[in-house]
């Protein structure tokens, strides 16, 4: 009884003050300078040299909308720096990647990492929170695992949490507030604090659950948005075999009122989609066969363009094709895991001549083209990423540069009138 007083006092006194994040990307960056803003003392914390010092110069090594402008004020009002290592504060938050290796499994290498190099800094009544995306049973296994070489108590000393992020690149900021929040915790108290943590800068709903239902949670909503955008890509192609534009059959079906078709698209990337799914399969190989289909289609998604490309070139002596947009979607500029890579390849491998424009993407694989260049001479441009700069281009202007006048918009982003009425042939997927 007398334990429980002290445990209440002890919680009702407890407010997070200081934050460590570690893992400055995508995800890490945008929840440390929003936490900063929000009146904590956060350090950041990043393994690359180029990062911290970015960071510190108020200079955002990622392109997300308002972010660098958040990140000038967090970094301004001194209450956010970042450095190489952690260092003692009241809540760390590890938001490090965890990829996929060439097996299909999980690497946790980075979050084990994270984990160890806290271990010499947790102190009594500290908050951990995981927010990189794991197989479940991570929580409770591998990072508790970690933790307990603290010589802590965990859930009583110290209190353990997976509360997965859930933005959607591209709107980071408004999703980070916005959303709601799966909070789980190793142990009733764990999920508590980490509640009011979270709380205090997220509008979106607390929802307290258990870790492993937290880690659950995530991998299913990323499996099912990548087995609806597969089940889109299959309709267009059975669509396509029937004669019918797949979009058109998708958008009549989404007018019943109870039907939400996903758009079919070039295939699926970036760093969540096409891994995440793959966590559930290792947790349930046998159990997982939808999952995995899903994922199949996805990855097969790539070819399938490539060769209707082809089809659509038939007849053209030595073929060349002007790809617009790399990005793994519109207007990111995030070339990981993106499937134009595998249709460039696949375009190159069946004999045709590829250059790729990109206005967001830095770093690709390829060297990428300006746009006058890549046209000039060519006979059909692809579109894969929506990129808002390509609606600018006058598909009279555009055309004129080029060989044959084809169009082969995969994500159904162009005013297909108006290059219609240009003289292209404008084909979808
Ligand atoms: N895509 C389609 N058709 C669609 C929707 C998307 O082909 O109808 C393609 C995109 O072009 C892209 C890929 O799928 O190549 C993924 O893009 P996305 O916008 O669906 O998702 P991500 O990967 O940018 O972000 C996802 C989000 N998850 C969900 O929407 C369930 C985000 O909320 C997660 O936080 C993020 O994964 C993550 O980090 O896990």
């Amino acid at each position: 009884m007398a334990e429980e007083r002290e445990n209440g006092m002890r919680d009702a006194e407890w407010e997070a003050s200081k934050v460590c994040v570690l893992g400055l990307g995508y995800v890490g960056l945008p929840t440390a300078a929003i936490l900063a803003v929000s009146g904590f003392q956060v350090v950041g914390v990043d393994v690359r040299h180029d990062v911290v010092e970015a960071v510190n110069a108020g200079d955002v090594p990622i392109e997300e909308a308002g972010l660098k402008t958040v990140l000038q004020g967090a970094v301004a009002s001194g209450n956010l720096r970042a450095q190489g290592g952690p260092e003692p504060a009241d809540v760390f938050i590890i938001a490090v990647p965890t990829p996929i290796q060439q097996n299909r499994t999980a690497d946790l290498a980075s979050v084990r990492d994270a984990a160890k190099s806290i271990v010499p800094h947790v102190t009594k009544g500290n908050l951990v929170v995981l927010e990189s995306t794991v197989p479940p049973g991570t929580t409770d296994g591998l990072l508790a695992g970690i933790l307990s070489e603290s010589g802590l108590q965990l859930g009583e000393e110290l209190y353990v949490a997976h509360c997965p992020e859930r933005v959607l690149p591209g709107r980071v900021l408004t999703e980070l507030v916005q959303n709601d929040r799966v909070i789980g915790g190793i142990n009733a108290e764990s999920a508590r604090r980490a509640a009011q943590l979270y709380r205090r800068i997220a509008e979106g709903e607390i929802c307290p659950t258990t870790a492993v239902v937290a880690e659950l949670a995530k991998l299913v909503e990323n499996a099912s948005r990548d087995v609806g955008i597969a089940f889109a890509n299959e309709v267009a192609r059975i669509s396509r075999t029937c004669g019918a534009d797949g979009r058109e059959v998708i958008a009549l079906a989404n007018r019943h009122p109870r039907v939400e078709i996903l758009d079919p698209g070039p295939g699926v990337g970036g760093h969540c989609l096409p891994v995440d799914p793959w966590f559930l399969v290792e947790a349930a190989p046998e159990l997982s066969r939808l999952v995995c289909t899903a994922r199949e289609i996805n990855d097969s998604q790539p070819a399938w363009v490539a060769e209707r490309t082809m089809a659509e070139l038939d007849g053209i002596e030595q073929p060349k094709v002007s790809i617009w947009g790399v990005a793994y979607k519109g207007n990111v500029d995030d070339a990981r895991q993106t499937p134009a890579l595998r249709v460039l390849e696949e375009l190159g491998a069946r004999g045709a001549e590829v250059s790729a424009v990109d206005f967001h993407v830095k770093r690709f694989e390829y060297e990428l083209a300006d746009i006058e260049a890549s046209v000039t001479g060519a006979d059909c441009i692809l579109l894969l990423a929506g990129h808002r700069e390509f609606r600018f281009f006058e598909p009279g202007a555009i055309g004129e540069r080029m060989r044959n006048r084809i169009l082969f918009d995969t994500r159904s982003f162009l005013p297909r009138e108006r290059w219609k009425d240009a003289g292209f042939r404008v084909v979808s997927l």
